[in-house]
């Protein structure tokens, strides 16, 4: 594998096999005292980070792949390979200070990752519909870029899949002709061979499978039932009612040694999904894409927040006319959706206990609205009202007009490339005998890509959008010895 990226340093060790980086981790903790408000200690944790060098082949499995998200991505994907015009992984990081001025780089450079051209990709729909005819029907892309995509797609035809029609809109229910008969179990089973089969069928080393199927209601948590790991397998056998499809996917993953991620809002990780992907090692992220509106207002609010202005009210509305939104227009659904739009601001505004007093929060509004003449193109308006100085009133408004599927697909390829790298790095104390261990099962570091970050039991939540891309960016760096971006740039700053 040529690497784009070499490090000049003693605390990295190139091996045919693997990167391994000695890594000075720095935290800081705080107590609070008697004599003074806070005791503030440094730490520091001394760690080897080993990342493998070998890109597996990959594999990714889409539910919902007929859907206006699974139908752009596949139809991105293949622009891109077959050069048509499509431009993805655009985003780039400051890897520092070169001669003149500093040096930025794609991320994708920092390690070795999957090249987007050499994903597989397959997935179920509970429509049968082949994705040429899906994707024309989305109407997303351009009518020219259409048809080109026809004769690489009509032979691409949704496995079946799992259907139970209280879990998403019943206005759905005219889509639902590609469905796996059989109790639960059996259907458990079928997804377990489709994923088995297609790993085999197309030498594999690895499989995603990624929910960007309908918004589901969100599921009971029942103890005895979808608790423990144990209770979820053993409700599966017994057709439980309230084991949704998607949560019916998660455990297919996890029992196939698959990394599993929800892009939608609804708690598809009962406790005992979550438990089971702990049981089997597999990773799980989530939930929900941060695509539009959610990505800004993690911006807005923050900024708001630390420059000491308190937003006190924060409506936002939006309309759009896909099918999606067809989906959101029943109850149970939207509610799923406004959850996960609704927790957004909740660490910043807890960020500042001097505006804000402890259990305060601003009102917060999230109002959706199917309008079908405006198809894929959402509308997104909101209004943040903040209090400034000497009661004095700062509103903002926005209002922002976007192809919904086009800023979900590139979300979904990162989540995919990133979850991926994740499955190549582990990290063990240094100067000790403890072996490698790997990320935890639920994967955090995938926040910055989710509206409703799912995190590890009892760890923080952390939504603002610019702390989530550090994280990422700088966990890359340490994986080569590198130390985070600290932008303190003091070279400039002092003589
Ligand atoms: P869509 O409605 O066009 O596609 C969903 C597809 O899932 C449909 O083809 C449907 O037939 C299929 N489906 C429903 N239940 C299924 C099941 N049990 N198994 C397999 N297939 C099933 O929706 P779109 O626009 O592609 O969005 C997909 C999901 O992504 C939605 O839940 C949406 O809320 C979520 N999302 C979308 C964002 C965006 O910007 N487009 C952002 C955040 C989340
Ligand atoms: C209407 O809100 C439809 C939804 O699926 C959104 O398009 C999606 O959740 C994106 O929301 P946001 O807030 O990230 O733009």
């Amino acid at each position: 594998m040529a690497l784009k990226i070499r490090v000049d340093s003693p605390n990295v060790k190139y091996t045919e096999d693997y990167i391994e980086a000695r890594y000075e981790y720095q935290t800081t903790s705080v107590t609070e005292g008697n004599s003074v408000n806070y005791t503030v200690t440094p730490v520091t944790t001394n760690l080897l980070i080993r990342t493998q060098l070998k890109v597996p082949k990959l594999g990714l499995m889409l539910v919902g792949w007929g859907g206006n998200n699974g139908t752009t991505i596949t139809a991105a994907l293949i622009a891109n390979k077959l050069k048509y015009g499509s431009l993805i992984q655009a985003s780039t990081v400051r890897l520092g200070k070169g001669k003149k001025e500093d040096v930025y780089v794609p991320m994708s450079w920092m390690l070795p990752m999957v090249n987007p051209d050499d994903i597989e990709v397959d997935g179920w729909d509970i429509s049968n519909m082949n994705l040429a005819d899906a994707m024309q029907r989305a109407k997303v892309l351009d009518i020219n870029l259409q048809k080109q995509l026809v004769p690489h797609l009509m032979h691409m035809k949704p496995r079946k899949s799992i259907y139970y029609s209280d879990f998403i809109a019943a206005n759905q229910e005219k889509r639902a002709n590609n469905i796996i008969p059989g109790t639960k179990f059996e259907q458990l089973e079928q997804i377990r061979k489709d994923i088995a089969e297609f790993k085999a069928t197309k030498n594999l080393d690895q499989v995603i499978i990624l929910w960007t199927a309908n918004t589901e209601r969100f599921s009971e948590i029942i103890p005895g039932v979808n608790d423990t790991a144990e209770n979820l397998l053993n409700a599966i056998k017994e057709s439980h009612s309230e084991i949704s499809p998607s949560t019916v996917f998660a455990v297919a993953a996890a029992l196939e040694g698959c990394t599993y991620i929800n892009g939608s809002p609804q708690n598809t990780f009962v406790p005992g999904a979550i438990e089971l992907a702990e049981k089997h090692k597999t990773f799980i992220g989530g939930d929900d894409f941060k695509s539009g509106q959610t990505k800004l207002k993690s911006v807005l609010v923050d900024f708001l927040v630390s420059a000491g202005i308190k937003p006190v009210s924060i409506v936002s509305y939006n309309h759009l006319g896909n099918n999606d939104g067809y989906n959101l227009s029943a109850p149970q659904q939207f509610r799923s959706k406004e959850i996960s739009k609704s927790n957004v601001v909740d660490d910043m505004v807890q960020s500042n206990k001097i505006l804000y007093q402890p259990g305060e929060k601003p009102d917060h509004c999230v109002v959706i609205k199917y309008v079908p003449y405006v198809g894929d193109s959402k509308r997104a308006m909101d209004e943040y009202t903040s209090e400034i100085l000497l009661g004095g009133h700062n509103t903002i408004v926005i209002h922002n007009t976007c192809e919904d599927s086009l800023l979900a697909s590139p979300i979904i390829l990162d989540l995919v490339l990133l979850a991926e790298i994740c499955s190549r790095i582990t990290f063990k104390l240094a100067y000790t005998k403890d072996e490698f261990t790997e990320f935890h099962s639920v994967l955090s570091i995938l926040s910055y890509l989710c509206k409703a970050p799912l995190v590890p039991r009892g760890t923080p939540v952390v939504n603002a959008l610019f702390r989530q891309r550090a994280a990422i960016e700088n966990i890359l760096r340490a994986c080569l010895a590198l130390p985070p971006e600290n932008n303190m740039l003091l070279e400039h700053k002092v003589h």
